[in-house]
């Protein structure tokens, strides 16, 4: 195994260009990054032998997809012994379907088109870290892209929707990743049916969603931790927490959600367990020092996942793609028997621990979905027209570790009291403890949920524009987002795709934008970095 890397995927990035060397910034191993450049390759093997085949393709292999893509996103997945089975599984598939093909086709002689005759070998990344750098770059935009909606599509398949455009697509995608010679013209089109197809994807999960569990209404959540034994789940699967509720019921157990399974607290059928107590920690860059010691087990159903300390590796448990060397993984059978066995061995708190958020708040609002807002929308109108709202701030995206964060914070603090804030995914944890009062009986900050949750925003921002008879960038919205990993970069995606201007992202670019493509996107969409908080708003309300 090499121990030479090459990952830039993240917000997180060595320097601000690319993990190099023997390890990424967030403890990624180069075999590991290299392993996951093996899978990637083996998937666009696999994505050769599809093309012309899409009918033969089968569950098992859209399952695999799935899985490959999401294990190589950001803080998912550090074990090579999983990522290892990944690429066995894939080649089998691929073969699988290779020999499906080639039964079918004994007599009718194979022609150039039909990939499993002649190009169905897996890629070498190693090809397109070496690129042109353009070319890199819109393909990685590309591949980071699709890594990110294929998390949605999982989350969604877990709850038994699906959708053939959109597991087709991740091999069109992947095709391209692996092409010889591509357009920079095509590169962009495939780009923003990235966000297209992810917008298709978050709509699917929002239905999985709220099919499965209601729709979300807005919850105040403690984050007072009760004393006795507890469990933390962290990441944004919803049925692993479902699951995990009806496993511990009558047990003595108390849950709280940490990070992005917070907005879980506002759907109706999860929130009819009494056990569903609160919310422990903030978001994913402080769980080192938040698990540090902690009388329970944290059970990861997703990112983000940071190496585990000394201190509470014990007590660490994953479940679906998460996984890292030698820490106990929940299987399909999701028997959780260990992670309740550890909770009752700790015991919890001897007494109720009253925490609190980043700026001293001891509960948090979530549940304004589509839904909820919508419910209210003439409210909101009569709002705008009457003047009492001047502004909506869509502040909203990842959190993570640079100090230049606080900016959001700051931010949130500095906007006018006639101002509106909507927010989602864990970079909210910055403000979303504030007191930030209400307007005419609607609260000034309101949580929409996870990330996935960014197709709510769309709904509601489409929705005011329909009721206001205008374009979405003509309300008085503007879209301050944050960014880390890949779900990230489809959510930006989709909102290219819908043609959203003026976006300011940070806390920095992406490094995988070369300078051209950073232009081609100011140019055409406006974007650019934030500034300071004072400036950004300056400009904005002018
Ligand atoms: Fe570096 Fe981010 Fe890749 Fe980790 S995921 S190796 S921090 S670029
Ligand atoms: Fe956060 Fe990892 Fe992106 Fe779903 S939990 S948003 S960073």
């Amino acid at each position: 195994m090499t121990n030479q890397m090459f990952c830039f995927q993240c917000e997180q990035t060595a320097g601000c260009k690319g993990c190099t060397g023997a390890a990424g910034v967030c403890g990624k191993k180069a075999d590991t990054a290299g392993l996951q450049d093996q899978l990637t390759g083996a998937l666009i093997g696999l994505a050769r032998a599809v093309e012309g085949n899409e009918g033969m393709v089968t569950e098992a292999i859209d399952r695999v997809v799935l899985e490959s893509l999401f294990s190589a996103v950001t803080n998912v997945n550090f074990n090579n012994e999983t990522l290892k089975a990944l690429i066995q599984r894939v080649d089998e598939e691929k073969a699988g379907l290779i020999r499906r093909v080639n039964e079918k086709n004994t007599i009718q002689r194979c022609n150039e088109s039909n990939s499993p005759c002649g190009r169905s070998d897996n890629y070498d990344m190693n090809k397109l870290w070496a690129e042109n750098e353009d070319i890199r770059s819109l393909k990685s935009l590309i591949l980071f892209g699709i890594r990110g909606v294929a998390a949605y599509a999982y989350h969604a398949a877990v709850l038994g929707y699906t959708d053939k455009e959109i597991n087709q697509f991740f091999h069109k995608a992947l095709r391209m990743i692996g092409e010889e010679t591509c357009e920079i013209n095509e590169l962009i089109t495939m780009a923003l049916k990235v966000g297209e197809i992810n917008l298709k994807c978050m709509a699917l999960l929002d239905q999985a969603n709220t099919e499965t569990y209601g729709n979300p209404a807005p919850t105040t959540v403690s984050l007072k931790v009760e004393k006795g034994p507890f469990i933390v789940i962290t990441g944004h699967d919803l049925l692993d927490l479902k699951l995990l509720l009806e496993q511990t019921e009558g047990k003595g157990i108390n849950i709280y959600t940490h990070g992005e399974m917070l907005p879980a607290h506002a759907y109706p059928e999860l929130k009819t367990y009494s056990h569903l107590k609160g919310n422990f920690g903030t978001a994913w860059q402080n769980q080192q020092k938040e698990f540090a010691n902690i009388p329970a087990p944290i059970l990861y159903t997703t990112n983000c996942l940071m190496p585990p300390k000394a201190s509470y590796a014990d007590r660490v448990f994953t479940t679906e793609v998460v996984s890292y060397p030698e820490i106990v993984h929940i299987g399909e059978e999701k028997d959780f028997t260990p992670v309740i066995q550890k909770a009752l061995e700790l015991g919890g708190y001897e007494t109720d621990m009253q925490f609190t958020g980043i700026n001293g708040g001891t509960e948090v609002m979530t549940g304004f979905g589509h839904n909820a807002v919508l419910s209210v929308a003439d409210t909101v109108i009569d709002a705008v027209k009457a003047g009492a709202i001047k502004h909506f701030f869509l502040v909203a995206g990842c959190d993570g570790a640079r100090p230049g964060r606080n900016y959001y914070t700051e931010f949130v603090k500095q906007t006018p009291k006639d101002t509106v804030i909507l927010t989602l995914a864990c970079g909210k944890y910055r403000f979303n403890d504030l007191d930030l009062g209400t307007i005419g009986g609607l609260p000034r900050l309101m949580d929409m949920g996870q990330c996935n949750d960014a197709y709510s925003a769309i709904k509601v921002a489409v929705a005011l524009a329909d009721a206001f008879g205008c374009e979405v960038n003509e309300l008085p919205l503007s879209m301050i987002l944050s960014w880390y990993e890949q779900k990230a970069v489809c959510i930006l995606l989709t909102l290219l795709h819908l043609g959203i201007k003026n976006i300011k992202l940070g806390p920095t670019l992406p490094a995988f934008l070369s300078e051209n493509v950073v232009s081609y996107l100011a140019d055409n969409f406006n974007i650019g970095l934030i500034a300071t908080p004072e400036e950004d708003i300056r400009e904005i309300l002018g």
